[in-house]
This record gives structure tokens, C-alpha cells and sequence, in this order.
């Protein structure tokens, strides 16, 4: 999304609703619904690109495509939306499952979404800068288009340099990726989808009392691991599960592996993944219905931890609300923005060009949890942040531990003129915080009215 475009329409993410557990990781965004997650690490980091539920929807009328990021698997920060239909002159709805992958220092960013030059699904491709964009359609024009079929493309590229990009619903397709990442050579192969590769036979008429497992259905995700290529898929048709493949080669043949994550009462008719390894742990990302007013088109990213067998299959993985452990602490004493957060109630996410993501629609009783904060020796003397209110503002309580834990600073914020008005206002602390622990911001003011808007803080 351009600049000027942003400017223009800073717009609202905010799912103002009770959420069920402050002591949950899963599903770990709360301000707005989020599907179809595709993890990528770059760096320290690992980003997750992920698909937007529109509030309210009845179908996936979905309109933009969002990224997040943690260098420590629990808080999570807020990269807003990089890229939305509009980005693509020729594309009008259904902003579908991305995934990002980097080459020679630019990010590609594969997305289906609906062409009004077909009249179906089509993938197109965006490139930018950085793993967060700003992205920009990369060729003006779809880079596979004219079939239903066209939708969830994961893409990998090999130790020998050659990317693939598979993609499909129900049949499974590939290319060969040029080295630009923006073409191919030409020619889209249909992957034939065996008992032997993909489990029970396809297109033949089910009978009624039988259990059918994995055969292939859509939501892709290959990638290689020692020297094995693992297809993880949706499988099974609605309500789904997730199951594997794996192959000596990128093109198959393919050997049918089973279940990772069985069909389970998520509240989610359709599952995604995306499996990653991180910081020497290996994680399984998913989507559920979960969160509060939750649903098959109201779903919302989860992720698990696993391990590999020794022979590299994969274990059984459950859905779970406590979700992975922490692989790293966060300084409190750095600049930390708002939107970067294990837990919240209540709060959205706003952005604009100026100030990028921060933390909207903060009502009286709304909190954030951020998990982890290592204070060291623990006496720090300031607390302060980045705020900005049209109206009278309100109180941010600093609790530790919970959210009726002691209170290590409580920072008044009054109005500022306006919503985007940023001010930095500043309390001396309350209490010392010796070593680690989890903070909650409680926000406190007038019942009703929003508040104010929270870009960034940190303790002095
Ligand atoms: O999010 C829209 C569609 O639902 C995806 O493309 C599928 O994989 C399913 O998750």
C-alpha cells in the first residue's frame, strides 16, 4: 500500500470483544482476526504473513494481507498491512494465504487473489525492501491466472538456486521459478495426486461410513529439511486436517506420511499451516476460530512447538491455548512499541505513515500483557510513553504478574488536541522489579469513550 494511500485511510483493526485468558499465547493476535499464517525468519526475527477475516463476514471477503513479528515467540509486534488488494490493478477481491520469501535482498510476497481479467482466482507476487514492505506489485499482471483452482501458493527455493512455487485447490500445481523470482519457465506442471503420495483415492465417490483421511486439499507448504521435501496440506475436504508428504526430490514422486494436526473443535471448518524452525526449535503454525465472536470465517493464528522424529516425520500436533515458551527476553529499558504485546483485551491496532502501527481504541478496563521483560538488578526510576488523545485521556497502570499485581508506575495521560497528537509523558516508578517478569498495561478513564492512542513506551 503506497504512502499517500495510507495517509489517506489509516484505518481501524480493532475486534472489541472479551477475550478468554490472559495467561493464553494462543491464538496470539487478539486485535483482529488473522489467517493463514506463513512464518519466514530473517535476521534475528521470524515474521508470519497472514490473511485478514473481515469483522462480521460471511464468506472470506477478505481484503488485505497483514505481518507480524517476535524475536522471542511470545510477544508479538504488529506490522500492520503491507499490502491490500487495491496494490494490484487488476485484482478485486479475496486477498487469500500469502507467503514471503527472500532472495538477494529483496522479499517476494506470493498472494491468490480475485482477477477481473478472468473472472477467477490468480496468483500475483509483490516485491519490497524489507520483510515488512512496503510491497508493490512486482509484474502489473498475474503471474498464474484463469482458474478457481488458483489459490495458496508456498514457494521454496532449493541449495541449488532453482525456487518452486506449488499452489492449488483441490489439484496441486507447480512452476519453476526463473531467478527473478517474477516468472517461470513456461511450463505449469499438476502434481498426480496417488493414494501412495496423498492418501485415500481422490475423486471417487466416498462411501458413507467410512473415515477418510488425508488426500490433498489445498493450503500447500514445501519446504526441505536434511535433505527431505516435506508437502504439508490441508487434506481430508471440510471440515479439515492437516497431513504430509515427503520426497527424496522437489517434484516428487511424493510418500504420504499422515495426520499432523487431526480435525479438532476449533471453531474453524478450514486449517492452515506453515512449519518453521527457529532459534533451534521447530514450530507449527495454524488457524482456529478461538478467538471471542470467532468462526470458519472469523479465524485467527495459533502456533505449537514441536520436535522431528529421528527419521524426520513429524509428530501428532494438538491445538493447544498455552502455545510455545519463550526463546527470549525483552529490555524494557529500549524504546518498545505498543503494538508489540503477548496478551491484549479489549484494544486494536491502528496505522498511519507517520507513526506506522500503534495501539488504538483503548477503553477503561482494556489491557496489554507483555511477557518476559527482564528488568536486570530492577530499579528503574522512569516510566514513560508515546500517547496521543482527543479527549480527556485517561491512566496507564504498570502492574507485574498479573493484572491486580503490584503497580510499578501509573502514568496519567491527558488530552493532546487530537488522535494522532502524539505527546511523550513521563511518571517516576513506583516500585522495584527485580529479573524477569510479565507486565500489564490497565487502562483506566472514563467508562465509554475511547481514551487515547498508545505508540510506544519504556522505563528509564
Ligand atoms: O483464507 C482463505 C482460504 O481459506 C485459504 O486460501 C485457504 O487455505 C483456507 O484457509
Amino acid at each position: 500500500m503506497n504512502t499517500e494511500k495510507l495517509r489517506k485511510s489509516a484505518f481501524i483493526i480493532a475486534v472489541t470483544v472479551a477475550v478468554a485468558s490472559a495467561n493464553a499465547e494462543n491464538p496470539f493476535v487478539q486485535t483482529c482476526y488473522t489467517t493463514d499464517p506463513a512464518p519466514m525468519v530473517h535476521g534475528d526475527r521470524l515474521y508470519v504473513y497472514t490473511g485478514h477475516d473481515e469483522d462480521n463476514a460471511d464468506f472470506f471477503w477478505m481484503q488485505e494481507w497483514r505481518v507480524y513479528s517476535t524475536d522471542d515467540m511470545v510477544n508479538w509486534t504488529d506490522h500492520g498491512s503491507p499490502l491490500a488488494i487495491e496494490d494490484f490493478s487488476w485484482g478485486d477481491d479475496r486477498a487469500w494465504a500469502p507467503q514471503c520469501v527472500e532472495r538477494n535482498g529483496k522479499f517476494y510476497l506470493y498472494v491468490p487473489l480475485h482477477s477481473s481479467l478472468s473472472g477467477t482466482m490468480a496468483i500475483g507476487v509483490a516485491v519490497g525492501d524489507t520483510p515488512v514492505g512496503p510491497f508493490k506489485d512486482a509484474i502489473g499482471a498475474p503471474l498464474v491466472d484463469g482458474s478457481w483452482d488458483y489459490i495458496d501458493p508456498t514457494v521454496f527455493i532449493d541449495d541449488d538456486g532453482q525456487a518452486y512455487l506449488y499452489w492449488g485447490n483441490p489439484k496441486l500445481y507447480y512452476v519453476k521459478l526463473n531467478k527473478d523470482m517474477v516468472s517461470f519457465d513456461g511450463k505449469v506442471h499438476v502434481v498426480e495426486q496417488t493414494p501412495e503420495g496423498f492418501g485415500e483415492p481422490k475423486f471417487v465417490p466416498m462411501e458413507a461410513d467410512k473415515k477418510y483421511f488425508s488426500t490433498y486439499t489445498e493450503g500447500p507448504w514445501f519446504y526441505k529439511r536434511n535433505g527431505k521435501y516435506y508437502m504439508v496440506y490441508a487434506a481430508g475436504g471440510i471440515p479439515e486436517h492437516i497431513g504430509y508428504s515427503m520426497s527424496d526430490s522437489p517434484t516428487g514422486p511424493w510418500k504420504y506420511k499422515g495426520v499432523i494436526m487431526p480435525q479438532c473443535d476449533t471453531n474453524s471448518f478450514t486449517n492452515h499451516s506453515g512449519i518453521i524452525d527457529y532459534k533451534g526449535k521447530s514450530y507449527f503454525f495454524y488457524h482456529t476460530g478461538k478467538l471471542p465472536g470467532g468462526g470458519g470465517f472469523a479465524r485467527s493464528i495459533a502456533v505449537e512447538p514441536f520436535e522431528y522424529n529421528a527419521d524426520g516425520t513429524i509428530p501428532e500436533i494438538m491445538p493447544t491455548d498455552k502455545g510455545v515458551a519463550p526463546v527470549g527476553t525483552l529490555n524494557p529499558f529500549k524504546r518498545t512499541e505498543a503494538e508489540t504485546m503477548a496478551w491484549s483485551q479489549g484494544v486494536g491496532t491502528e496505522q498511519n505513515a507517520e507513526t506506522g502501527v500503534y495501539v488504538s481504541d483503548i477503553h477503561n478496563g482494556d489491557f496489554i500483557k507483555v511477557a518476559n521483560v527482564n528488568f536486570g538488578s530492577g530499579a528503574p526510576k522512569k516510566f514513560g510513553a508515546s500517547v496521543a488523545s482527543a479527549l480527556r485521556g485517561g491512566t496507564i497502570e504498570v502492574r507485574m504478574d498479573s493484572i491486580d499485581g503490584p503497580l510499578v508506575a501509573e502514568l496519567p495521560v491527558s488530552g493532546t488536541g487530537g488522535w494522532e497528537n502524539w505527546r511523550y509523558v513521563e511518571t517516576d516508578a513506583k516500585a522495584e522489579v527485580p529479573g524477569v517478569h510479565d507486565i500489564y498495561f490497565l487502562f483506566k478513564g472514563r467508562k465509554g469513550p475511547k481514551l487515547f492512542n498508545l505508540d510506544y513506551w519504556m522505563f528509564k
